[in-house]
């Protein structure tokens, strides 16, 4: 049996890891979002893809849930005391990677060939898909103007009011290699907890993905990245709301809709289940919230298991 996940960052990354966990990890494709890139310091820096590789490496910083756990930041003091942007921290050890990329882009090759030498230098047997190989970061349009994704979520800590979301050059960024073949040929597709705006959308943006999805809408499960009207990790419900959706699981089943024929909802927000299956999706409701490995472990268990029920 063959899985394709959509991944963001740290959600999905806690998800994938319960499911190599129980399921065989050489049988997971991941198709990563890339929206989150940024260029600093001249370096190429793909935090979603790198938060996927490093949590099921096993490097992963529990703590932060990005970056590699150990790292110091002893480059990044001596950027600023060069005058350097220092707001996104950048280990050491994580430089290495972004430095690796950035050496193998120049070199002409292509970020799915480094994410591949990557995930395989640190051990992972799942295959890691970035969802394109052109640059196409997200900005995201504010009331106090328009700024990278990365500024808006870490320099402003998603304090201004979100108007619109861009996703550059995307009309010119074809689907990576293997991107479509793996969402054609997975038995079962996930769709991760993760922002279903800038970590969900760019995906969903890049050409050609959303109707494959769409042909496979049967064997397409979502978990909700939604409890209680709270994102469980960044602004998905600020987010939500800022554009005019319900702040809840039925404002992102609504989203899903065309492409999701079953929707994992967290016990906590039960009484939604009436509103989701009217929208058309089956729905599956269970703990979604992950704290501990047995708690990946279960969710993933228990979303297969549920795939199975429904098939
Ligand atoms: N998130 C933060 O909130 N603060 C940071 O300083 C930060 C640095 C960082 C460095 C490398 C990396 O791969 C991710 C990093 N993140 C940081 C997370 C990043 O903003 C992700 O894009 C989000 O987790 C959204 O997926």
């Amino acid at each position: 049996m063959k899985i394709t996940a959509l991944a963001g960052g740290i959600g999905a990354s806690k998800f994938l890891l319960g499911l190599s966990n129980v399921f065989p990890p050489e049988d997971i494709t991941i198709i990563a979002n890339t929206g989150d890139d940024i260029e600093l310091f001249g370096l190429r820096i793909s935090p979603d893809i790198d938060t996927v590789i490093y949590t099921l490496a096993g490097v992963i910083n529990e703590e932060t849930g990005w970056g590699i756990a150990g790292d110091t930041f002893d480059a990044l003091r001596w950027l600023a005391r060069y005058g350097e942007a220092a707001w996104f921290n950048l280990g050491d050890r994580d430089l290495a990677t972004h430095i690796y990329r950035t050496d193998m882009l120049r070199q002409g090759r292509s970020l799915t060939e480094v994410t591949d030498h990557i995930r395989r230098a640190l051990g992972v047997r799942s295959r890691v898909l970035p969802m394109t190989d052109a640059y196409t970061p997200t900005r995201v349009i504010t009331d106090e103007g328009e700024m990278h994704f990365q500024e808006y979520f870490v320099r402003r800590r998603c304090e201004p009011r979100v108007k619109e979301i861009r996703f550059e050059n995307m009309e010119s960024a074809p689907a990576a290699e293997g991107v479509e073949q793996a969402i054609i040929e997975a038995d079962t597709i996930i769709i991760c907890p993760s922002n279903p705006f800038i970590s969900i959308g760019p995906i969903l943006a890049v050409e050609g993905v959303r109707e494959a999805l769409r042909q496979r809408r049967d064997s397409s499960v979502a978990i909700t990245p939604i409890v209680e009207g709270r994102a469980l990790k960044g602004p998905a419900a600020d987010m939500l709301r800022d554009l005019g959706h319900d702040p809840s699981a039925l404002g992102v089943a609504r989203i899903y809709q065309d492409f999701a024929g079953l929707f994992v909802l967290d016990e906590a927000d039960r009484e939604i289940k009436p509103a989701i299956e009217e929208l058309g999706l089956r729905v599956l409701v269970m703990n979604t919230v992950m704290k501990t490995l047995e708690d990946k472990k279960r969710l993933a268990e228990r979303v297969l298991e549920g795939v199975m029920r429904n098939a």
